[in-house]
């Protein structure tokens, strides 16, 4: 039994879709499980004028009925509002308007490699499926493996870690679901209030030098039970599942798992979590620099993972680049663009992390039903005296 899902959709198309698929039978959803995740992503300081246009809200086509999952596929359709501007552009089908084609590749966008790749003349029939936009489908699939885990005890937050030259002071390393009650109110996701106000600035002094910004994340999962994954084949480590899906999103150039990079730099004795064993609480640990990952397999503390994203390529004062028809010298494309969508990103990350997650856990527990899964979770737990 494996948890999957694809998505569909350009950025000023009609609109997004996507699948999620191997979802248990009896799980209960509420639209507002996914429309709230899909608002969280819209927000955050830093996003552009398209925010302002599109309202993001899923509507559900498949694989639920009365609030309940069928275990069949669970279809989602997300529309572009924006479409509405961009009928003649991006329309399916032929138009008599002459439509402009886009031949000036932006660096550090999809934007070169994929004409050259898929023999296009106009680079916009790459950068519309390249665009970020693309995580809105992501975020509505990775709601419903929230949901999924959720019945299971887990639950998924984010934070934002650094925007550009400015990083948030170290978490506490007993941090909990209740600190994160408050993260969304951050106009940059940010824990620490003073951090939160000087990425702010950071973002507007560098928005009016035209520059775009970068920075770091962090997703933390909760009440995950020990032993998900595997240390027996590299494709089943959960670490590196966790990082690929991480790193699939749109701009990140850095993954990390607990301490991450940081960890390089520490003494062996310094960087590994310490055993315990309590009757009350049987084994334990005090520290989690490990991110609650050991050998491809999670050790039942929370699930850490640091995702770095590049500053966004589209730029108000374009960088140098070539005109792909002529092959001279030009500015790369200027069009409408976010400054900063590290909060954003954060959201995001949650959601391929639930994903990564859900599908262990129906890996490892199968079921047809949401009951099925619970009891072989809870047969798992009493064998191996899990009293978290
Ligand atoms: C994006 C460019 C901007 C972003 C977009 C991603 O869109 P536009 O060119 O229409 O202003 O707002 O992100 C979203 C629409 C979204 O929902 O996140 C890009 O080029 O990647």
């Amino acid at each position: 039994m494996a948890l999957r899902f694809t998505t569909a959709g350009e950025s000023h198309g009609p609109g997004l879709v996507a699948i999620v698929e191997g979802l248990p039978a009896g799980l209960e959803l509420a639209p507002q499980d996914i429309d709230a995740d899909l608002a969280r992503r819209q927000l955050g300081h830093g996003r552009g004028g398209r925010m302002k246009i599109e309202k993001d809200a899923a509507s559900v086509t498949s694989g639920v009925r009365h609030g309940r999952t069928l275990g069949s596929p669970v279809a989602l359709q997300i529309q572009n509002r924006d479409y509405a501007n961009w009928e003649e552009r991006m329309n399916p089908w032929p138009v008599d308007a002459d439509v402009d084609e886009v031949h000036l590749p932006r660096p550090g966008h999809a934007d070169l490699a994929g004409v050259q790749k898929y023999g296009f003349t106009d680079v916009r029939n790459v950068l519309e499926r390249a665009s970020a936009r693309e995580t809105a489908a992501r975020v509505g699939a990775g709601a419903l493996a929230k949901s999924f885990l959720r019945a299971l005890g887990v639950e998924v937050r984010s934070h934002v870690t650094r925007i550009a030259s400015v990083t948030a002071p170290p978490r506490g390393a007993d941090l909990s679901v209740a600190d994160f009650e408050g993260v969304d109110a951050s106009p940059v996701r940010c824990l620490d209030p003073d951090a939160s106000d000087a990425m702010v600035q950071e973002i507007n002094d560098m928005r009016k030098a035209n520059e775009s910004l970068g920075g770091t994340f962090e997703v933390v999962a909760f009440g995950v039970v020990p032993g998900l994954g595997s240390h027996v084949s590299w494709e089943e480590r959960l670490d590196g599942r966790l990082a690929g899906a991480v790193m699939s999103i749109q701009s990140m150039k850095g993954v990390g798992i607990g301490e991450g990079f940081e960890l390089a730099a520490k003494r062996g004795s310094q960087a590994h979590d310490e055993i315990f064993y309590s009757e009350g609480r049987g084994y334990f640990r005090e520290s989690n620099h490990a991110g609650g990952l050991e050998g491809g397999m999670t050790t039942g503390d929370p699930v850490i993972v640091q995702g770095a994203m590049k500053p966004l390529p589209t730029l108000t004062k374009p960088l140098r680049s070539v005109d792909i028809e002529t092959k001279e010298p030009a500015a790369a494309l200027r069009e409408r663009t976010d400054s900063c969508t590290v909060p954003a990103g954060g959201v995001v990350g949650e959601a391929m992390v639930a994903l990564v997650l859900g599908n262990a856990y129906r890996e490892k527990f199968g079921g047809d039903h949401i009951d099925d899964v619970r009891a072989a979770l809870d047969a798992y737990k009493t064998r191996i005296e899990w009293k978290h």
